[in-house]
């Protein structure tokens, strides 16, 4: 599974679109059923400003998450819960973000 930002770079303090993509075990494309978002700064006890959304299915594996808002630079953690009809996964994801561009 990756997670990231749709313009390629994470930003601070404005709206952004991410994308998740889920592959399989021999890296073929998962049309999941269902993706939960979670996640904040365990370093400073918050979690996400914001309730990011699954929206859209982009085809390929990747899935649009709209509503992403990082409102300071530091660690934040994601973690993505998914469903299949056949199976569930929790996967987490470790970003740093600094005010480098
Ligand atoms: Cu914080």
């Amino acid at each position: 599974m990756a997670f990231g930002p749709q313009e390629g770079i994470a930003t601070i303090g404005r709206f952004q679109n991410w994308v998740v993509r889920v592959l399989d075990s021999e890296n073929r494309p998962v049309y999941p059923a269902r993706i939960g978002l979670n996640g904040g700064m365990p370093g400073h006890g918050h979690g996400l400003p914001t309730q990011p959304q699954v929206t859209t299915y982009l085809g390929s594996g990747r899935c649009l998450v709209e509503g992403m808002k990082l409102y300071m630079a530091g660690d934040w953690l994601f973690v993505l819960a998914l469903e299949t009809p056949s199976t569930k996964d929790r996967v987490t994801f470790e970003v740093m973000v600094d005010y480098r561009v």
